[in-house]
């Protein structure tokens, strides 16, 4: 509809200039050629000055109208530490630009005016103004040479190369036909390293699982970075170029097949404090979804975003990736939170050179395990609650002596003891129903006392432990299959109240 409608204004506006042009040929035959010619120049030259007022006003007018749509005006605001760098920049360069444009526009449309043609007046042949040469080549020197070096400073104040020895969250986002795989450095705080010939179906971005630095990494689906903390990102592409581009944080650097490149940048907001800001703009106060009455405001719904500033192809669009900046404690807890791709894809899998290996990270993953059931199982009231399950004991089969592995939970279960001194336990052994159930007995006992003795060499005290074999008298699964028979086989700790 709106298309037709402005077909309309086109063709009408059309037969009104045919017709225009009709009504002028007519009325030259009348008056004379060189009368209209000269009726044409004014009014030319009116329009060209009418032009040049209305282009004016509307370029600084937009400019105001604009402002608060454009980052760093208004609600838009640097969200990193280094953009408002970034910003002054721009500024100070729009206002040496933009005295240039006004000057320039105003002489063309008003030189224009003032020489069009009059009867009688001739041109003036003017070769040549030294003094002219050197004003504007002086004037455009100096403000290059003004703007080239705060340029320099400010590309040095923001690009620097980052001191080993200072604190910063290294994360590493490579970019590839349609997405991002973003990786961070799990609790060792570093990222490990890569070989593309290493790449394949679960291994996307070709990392060395030999490398114990790659084994605790993780790659989360949302990007999420504390305030205040310094950040650099290890910028990579996989096939085309692609580009790493946070707006709000003036963050845009290149993704390049082959040729690693970074950034790095502080945050300085959280994505909640951004909001408040937006908050204070009407603009912002208006439905999300205007189709929808129960859709959040727009200030509630935004969220800082990654996008591909490279035209990378048809699928482009969906590189976005939503970035959430909170606070230090918000961000560890996340971070806790997150999953080692290695641990939850390649371990013990045909890929994984550590198989049959226990790793430094498996060994702290259980210690956080047992340290959370134990705490958590002190402050419970009901006794079934109190029991906890020592999942990482074992015996050789048949007998009561601990395998080599087991000394891990238990020097854990041992710390624990020693934090809480005054808590009291009983060791409880436990067997599946295989054999003769006094033998079983037997065996749950002595593998009790196994456990008990290796915590009283590790100077627990014996007046807070003491040890109980139940047999097959417990089972906590079916008998009849290997892996309820696996669940009956085990070691328990009771916290006594
Ligand atoms: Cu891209």
């Amino acid at each position: 509809m709106t298309l037709l409608t402005l077909l309309l204004i086109f063709i009408l506006v059309a037969i009104v200039f045919v017709q225009l042009s009709k009504v002028n040929d007519l009325s030259a035959k009348i008056r004379g050629e060189e009368e209209v010619e000269r009726q044409q120049n004014d009014r030319q030259a009116f329009y060209l000055m009418v032009f040049c007022v209305v282009f004016l006003v509307g370029c600084v007018w937009s400019a105001i109208y604009y402002k608060n749509v454009m980052l760093g005006y208004g609600p838009h605001t640097s969200a990193s530490e280094h953009g408002y760098s970034l910003d002054s920049l721009f500024n100070i360069t729009l206002f040496f630009t933009g005295i240039v444009f006004v000057i320039t526009h105003y002489y063309l449309f008003w030189f224009s005016y003032k020489y069009k043609e009059e009867t009688g007046r001739k041109a003036v042949f003017f070769p040549h103004d030294t003094k002219l040469e050197i004003i504007w080549t002086a004037i455009p020197f100096a403000v290059l040479v003004f703007l080239v070096v705060r340029g320099l400073q400010v590309w040095n104040e923001v690009m620097p190369d980052l001191d080993p020895t200072v604190d910063y969250l290294e994360i590493e986002a490579t970019g590839y036909q349609f997405a991002w795989d973003i990786r961070y450095p799990g609790p060792d705080g570093k990222l490990g390293s890569k070989d593309f010939t290493k790449i394949s179906g679960t291994n996307g971005l070709g990392l060395e699982w030999e490398d114990v630095k790659n084994l605790d990494d993780f790659m989360p689906s949302e990007i999420v970075l504390p305030k205040g903390q310094l950040v650099r990102v290890r910028i990579n592409a996989k096939d085309v170029l692609h580009n790493f581009y946070l707006p709000h944080f003036r963050v845009k650097m290149d993704a390049v097949p082959g040729i690693p490149t970074y950034f790095h940048f502080t945050p300085i907001k959280t994505t909640e404090e951004y909001r408040q800001g937006l908050r204070e703009y009407p603009e912002w106060n208006e439905l999300h979804d205007p189709t929808d009455p129960d859709s959040p405001l727009r200030w509630e719904a935004f969220n800082y975003e990654l996008a591909c500033a490279e035209l990378c192809g048809n699928g482009h669009w969906s590189m976005r990736r939503i970035v959430r900046i909170v606070e230090q404690d918000e961000y560890d807890e996340w971070a806790a939170s997150q999953q080692s791709y290695y641990l939850q894809n390649i371990r013990g899998g045909d890929e994984d050179p550590h198989k049959g290996k226990l790793l430094g990270v498996e060994i702290s993953n259980r210690g956080k395990e047992l340290t959370s059931e134990f705490e958590t199982a002190l402050k419970a009231t009901d006794a079934g609650d109190r029991v906890l399950n020592l999942k990482h004991v074992f015996f050789e089969t048949g007998s009561a002596t601990l395998e080599g592995k087991s000394k891990y939970e238990l020097d854990n279960l041992a710390g624990l003891l020693a934090k809480y001194p005054t808590q009291k336990i009983e060791i409880g052994g436990h067997t599946d129903s295989v054999g003769d159930d006094g033998n079983n007995m037997l065996l749950s006992q002595s593998r009790a006392q196994s456990v008990l003795n290796y915590l009283l060499g590790k100077g627990v005290s014996s007046a807070n432990i003491n040890s109980k074999g139940y047999g097959e008298t417990k089972p906590v699964d079916a008998n009849d299959t290997e892996e309820g028979r696996q669940n009956n086989r085990r070691t328990e700790i009771t916290l006594k109240s």
